[in-house]
């Protein structure tokens, strides 16, 4: 069977590679993608960025009509969000939360999160290479 993986990601991951490379590493989120797609060449990945809330749920709605796997880089909004908290609810694919850095080691409001609930496992600070971990975990486990 076809692995259906949606790779979405929130706020201001577009300027990834671009500010703050001692916290978000220089790969751009093109980069991210670009590796994703070459070390899964037998799952179809969708990879998308928004700045919008709304959009993100409504694509978290996509994915659970579509995709059996989510991975989910929710930026900002996995701090705030409980519109996509219940997004994530009421998602039929497994979620796995990815962050570039680790937030339970930076600001006590990034230890606030609405996403972890929801998911079926995390990643955090392994930068960029994080979303490949993901990748290949639920590809591995697949075949397990
Ligand atoms: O570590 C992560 O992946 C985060 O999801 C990134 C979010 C942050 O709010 C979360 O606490 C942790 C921020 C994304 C902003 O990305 C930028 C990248 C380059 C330059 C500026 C922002």
């Amino acid at each position: 069977m076809t692995q259906q993986i949606y790779v979405l990601n929130g706020p201001n991951l577009n300027l990834l590679g671009t500010r703050e490379p001692e916290i978000y590493g220089t790969d751009t989120l093109d980069d991210i993608e670009q590796r994703m797609k070459a070390a899964a060449p037998e799952a179809e990945i969708t990879f998308r960025q928004t700045n919008s809330e709304g959009q993100l749920v409504d694509w978290v709605q996509e994915a659970s009509k579509t995709a059996n796997v989510l991975i989910l880089n929710a930026g900002a909004y996995t701090h705030t969000s409980v519109a996509l908290h219940d997004a994530l609810r009421a998602c039929d694919a497994e979620i796995v939360e990815v962050h570039l850095s680790n937030p339970a080691a930076r600001e006590p409001f990034r230890s606030t999160n609405y996403v972890a609930p929801c998911a079926n496992a995390s990643i955090a600070g392994f930068g960029a290479s994080g979303y490949l971990m993901a990748l290949t975990a639920i590809l591995q486990n697949k075949k397990d």
